[in-house]
């Protein structure tokens, strides 16, 4: 076996691409702004430096490991050298940390306060602030960025969309839009992706929170809360919680104690969307219509496909996404109770997207006399401080049970919040086969797991239904220029903008593959324990299509982005 001695303790490696892996895998958690797994590497923070044998001093993020090598990663020249690098980045760097949103999250202020950073001898040469926020999503304050590069890199890497980028040079070096425009005007697709690695507070997700108090402490609005599948398996990473923990019960809890009237699960509006999407879909196939039809929940794939594939948005599912078909419905449901009590009725939407901020204020869902689906967007990450500012102890929370009438749901529509999970419920939707037997055999299709591309096929009627499901939009740029030059063909489509699904959303607290996976166990295990595994037998499906929906089909749940 090859191996590493690392501070004097024998390491062994395989596959490990660089010296840096090597030391994380031996348990000591190396300091670094600019490297991620999933991207390539920039080598720029140097804060991963390490001795040789020889007091050579090298950056152990590029660096590949060599079979018997020597290292120090704890030494007195690196310790200064790491200091030195913090000073001069704080140095250029705004320091009222107390009201940035990034307080107590920022890895900067992590590492000035693990190498006792008490002082900087260098000349303060700090931006002027210059904030964008001109984005739904995201908001960006250059005076904070430390030119780690991993937004840029996330953006044109991962998301193949490349909205950001380093500009000038030297000194004056900035990560910009091109020519500077507002983020509102380029071909950002608010993923928040960037977001969720930058290390300081020069991109942070817009905050919302005020907006959810206001309505609380408004007695003439009644204020309905729905959550999303992915955030009851991510939620608790920012109580201390095992990761993956399912909290669906406590959230429910916590927000009846800070005075919320109704709660519902977005589940539910999964449910919808799975029956309305396979309906769709059945029909195309059966009428040849061009094919693949793509799935439409994912509000980032939708802005990508319009900026990048105009061609595309017409094969683009007209189902509005779980948490708009719900919105819709609930706000349907309270016109007759609005019509006697005189209260407003407001839906709020905890997510673990920051592109729904976007997508609850498109035209398309603006209505003549300004009512909205939904009325507001909230990420996790802001719903923990909304509990944290209630002075709720989460820990302490009981688990209760969703409201009725719209309280039930099935465990198709739960794991909508994995990569695949979509795919999986369309899939046990159509099939004609309902055993439990094949229930099992549809998750070994080839749906589940992390891979950034997957590929499934199923029987169906005479021949067979072709499927694939891809995460991250560069994978999903792959996979249309398949498409394109004829090297591949589908049926039905899955695009989730985020790697790995929502439960990596950018509103999510921040995990790396291990925790996704154990997000994604969260999901299918509360699949497992779900009495209903199909959308089509939830029996609120059955009171909807046969109450409210009625005649409002089209108007409640379809949406069509060609127009
Ligand atoms: Fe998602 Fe969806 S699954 S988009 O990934 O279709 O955000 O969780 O709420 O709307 O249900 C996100 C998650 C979410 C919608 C559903
Ligand atoms: Fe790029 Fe997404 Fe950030 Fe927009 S939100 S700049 S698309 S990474």
């Amino acid at each position: 076996k090859k191996h590493m001695i690392i501070d004097g303790q024998i390491v062994n490696f395989d596959k490990e691409q660089n010296i840096l892996a090597v030391i994380r895998k031996a348990g000591i958690d190396l300091p670094t702004f600019c490297y991620y797994s999933e991207l390539s590497i920039y080598g720029a923070c140097r804060m991963c430096v390490v001795e040789d044998e020889w007091g050579g001093v090298i950056a152990s993020c590029s660096t590949p490991p060599r079979d018997k090598m020597k290292i120090k990663t704890n030494t007195p020249q690196l310790f200064r050298y790491r200091k030195m690098i913090l000073e001069l980045l704080l140095a250029s760097h705004c320091r009222d940390c107390t009201t940035c949103p990034k307080n107590g999250k920022c890895r900067l202020q992590e590492l000035a306060l693990r190498f006792g950073i008490d002082s900087v001898r260098f000349e303060n040469t700090k931006k002027e602030t210059e904030v964008d926020d001109s984005a739904l999503s995201i908001i960006r304050d250059s005076s904070k960025c430390i030119l780690c590069g991993d937004c840029v890199r996330m953006c044109s890497e991962i998301q193949n969309v490349g909205a950001i980028d380093f500009a000038h040079r030297g000194s004056n070096m900035t990560v910009s839009t091109a020519w500077g425009k507002p983020l509102s005007e380029t071909n950002c697709v608010n993923c928040g992706q960037c977001a969720s690695v930058c290390p300081t507070g020069a991109i942070v997700i817009r905050n919302c929170t005020q907006k959810f108090w206001d309505a609380i402490y408004d007695d003439s609005k009644r204020v309905v809360v729905q959550f999303a599948p992915a955030v009851r398996v991510a939620l608790g990473d920012e109580f201390g919680l095992e990761p993956g923990t399912n909290v669906a019960g406590k959230i429910v809890g916590a927000l009846r104690k800070m005075g919320v009237d109704e709660v519902y699960d977005t589940t539910m509006g999964a449910d919808l969307t799975v029956m309305e999407e396979s309906k769709e879909f059945v029909k195309k196939y059966k009428a040849g219509t061009k094919l693949p039809l793509f799935t439409s929940c994912c509000p980032a794939w939708v802005k990508y496909a319009e900026h990048t594939h105009p061609e595309l948005v017409e094969q683009i599912s007209t189902c509005k996404s779980p948490m708009q078909i719900f919105s819709a419905v609930i706000k349907e449901h309270f016109k007759q109770v609005q019509a006697v009590d005189g209260k407003e009725t407001v839906v709020f939407a905890i997510m673990p997207c920051t592109a729904k901020k976007d997508e609850q204020v498109r035209p398309e869902f603006i209505y003549e006399d300004g009512s909205r689906d939904t009325d507001g967007v909230i990420t996790t990450q802001e719903f923990a401080s909304i509990l944290k500012q209630a002075g709720i102890v989460f820990e302490d929370i009981d688990p209760e049970a969703a409201d009725m009438p719209f309280g039930i749901t099935s465990g198709a529509g739960v794991i909508f919040g994995v990569t695949g999970g979509v795919a999986e419920a369309v899939i046990r939707r159509v099939v004609d086969d309902k055993s439990n037997n094949m229930l099992h055999n549809i998750a070994y299709t080839g749906v589940r797991g992390m891979d950034g591309i997957k590929e499934a096929s199923i029987p169906y009627g005479e021949g067979r239904v072709k499927i694939a499901v891809v995460n991250g939009l560069a994978n999903a740029e792959k996979l249309i220029e398949q498409i394109e030059i004829g090297e591949a063909e589908y049926d039905f489509v899955e695009v989730m903008a985020c790697p790995g699904g929502c439960i990596a959303g950018a509103g999510q607290p921040f995990t790396r593959r291990e925790g996704k996976e154990e997000r994604a166990k969260g999901l299918y295990d509360a699949d497992k324990l779900s009495q209903v595994k199909r959308s089509e037998e939830n029996p609120v499906m059955m009171a909807l299509y046969g109450g409210i929906l009625k005649n409002k089909i089209h108007e409640l749940l379809h949406v069509d982005y060609s127009k």
